[in-house]
């Protein structure tokens, strides 16, 4: 069920994360007052007994799965049982306990990799499970496929109407910026910015010549919130599996990313290759049709993301 009245209670699961934190954001300013949340010390998400009784204490009406644990190539590749388990345990304690408990409409966050390495582009929702995943990321691409077959799976056995949303490589304020395991934005606005310091020379991973697609994280929250507030009806039309794709609907070789955010930063010195270090799949541009038709579109414009995002740096991280 749509979520209707202001009073309602939406518990953010994640909400310290990247974009649990711009869904609480979102949810504040559209005037719901009436949010849950728990910091991973107060509620371990992997524990299913804490959750069954969290969801039995506060019975939230609508939940928004946004805690998970993320992290660029380098980190899902390192730590697969990590990725694998953590992802599974939360997601599928959360979902399960959302439903005992009668929660009015679900929705379940994960990524564009759950889509096969050389699918099609654009992605589209239907190409999930046709072909072999890209290995770097398998085991937290596994982790979210569960996630999405189960709400499906909840939805045919149950009538749960729980949604799963695919944001595309996300970025902004309140981003990982730690090195060995960020995503490629938040790692290029840090390296570009330290050698405005040392004048040199950035390091990228890989070859360069990747393409991806990056979204800021505010849009997605708009999305989130776009799909709670979307009747019953429109949505099941749109998505008939309850899986949905959030994009831009344009991609960018890694190099042209990094001389974008090198002039944005001000560095004017060299770049070179870590060619020991993976590219990942080769592009991962998503076809966002079935948002659109729904009525949402993304607002932030790579350029004006990326200048927000290191001024975000800039005072929370460089000067902090
Ligand atoms: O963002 P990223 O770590 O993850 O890397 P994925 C994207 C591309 O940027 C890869 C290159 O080709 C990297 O080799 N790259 C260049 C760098 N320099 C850097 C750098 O300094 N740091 C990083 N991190 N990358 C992740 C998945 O894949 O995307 C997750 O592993 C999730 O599971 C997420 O799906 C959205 O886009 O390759």
């Amino acid at each position: 069920m749509r979520l209707g009245s202001k009073d309602a209670s939406v518990y953010v699961a994640g909400h310290r994360g990247l974009v649990g934190g711009a869904v609480v954001r979102a949810l504040k300013a559209a005037g719901f007052a009436n949010l849950v949340t728990r910091t991973s010390s107060e509620l371990d998400l992997r524990d299913s007994g804490a959750v069954r009784a969290f969801f039995a204490q506060e019975a939230p009406e609508y939940v928004v799965v946004a805690a998970a644990r993320v992290g660029g190539i380098l980190a899902n590749d390192t730590y697969p049982a990590d990725f694998l388990y953590d992802n599974l345990a939360i997601q599928t304690n959360v979902i399960r306990e959302a439903h005992e408990a009668g929660v009015k409409r679900l929705v379940f966050l994960g990524s564009t990799c759950i889509y096969p390495k050389l699918a099609p582009q654009p992605l589209r929702e239907e190409y999930l499970l046709t072909a072999p995943l890209e290995p770097t990321n398998q085991w937290y691409a596994i982790a979210k496929i569960a996630g999405v077959k189960y709400c499906e799976a909840l939805r045919r056995q149950h009538g749960a109407d729980f949604v799963s949303l695919m944001p595309t490589n996300l970025y902004g304020p309140g981003d990982n910026f730690d090195l060995k395991s960020s995503h490629v934005l938040p790692a290029l606005i840090r390296k570009f910015h330290e050698a405005l310091e040392t004048g040199g020379p950035v390091v990228l991973w890989g070859t360069g010549t990747p393409r991806r697609e990056f979204l800021y994280v505010d849009d997605v929250a708009s999305a989130v919130l776009h799909v709670l507030n979307t009747p019953e009806d429109e949505l099941h039309q749109a998505a008939p599996g309850g899986l949905l794709n959030i994009g831009v609907g344009e991609d960018i070789e890694i190099r042209e990313l990094a001389a974008l955010v090198a002039h944005i930063v001000g560095y004017e010195g060299e770049i070179e290759h870590d060619l020991s270090k993976p590219d990942g799949t080769p592009r991962k541009l998503v076809d966002v049709r079935r948002l659109k038709a729904l009525g949402w579109e993304a607002e932030v414009s790579l350029q004006d993301g990326v200048e927000r995002t290191y001024r975000w740096f800039l005072e929370s991280v460089a000067g902090a």
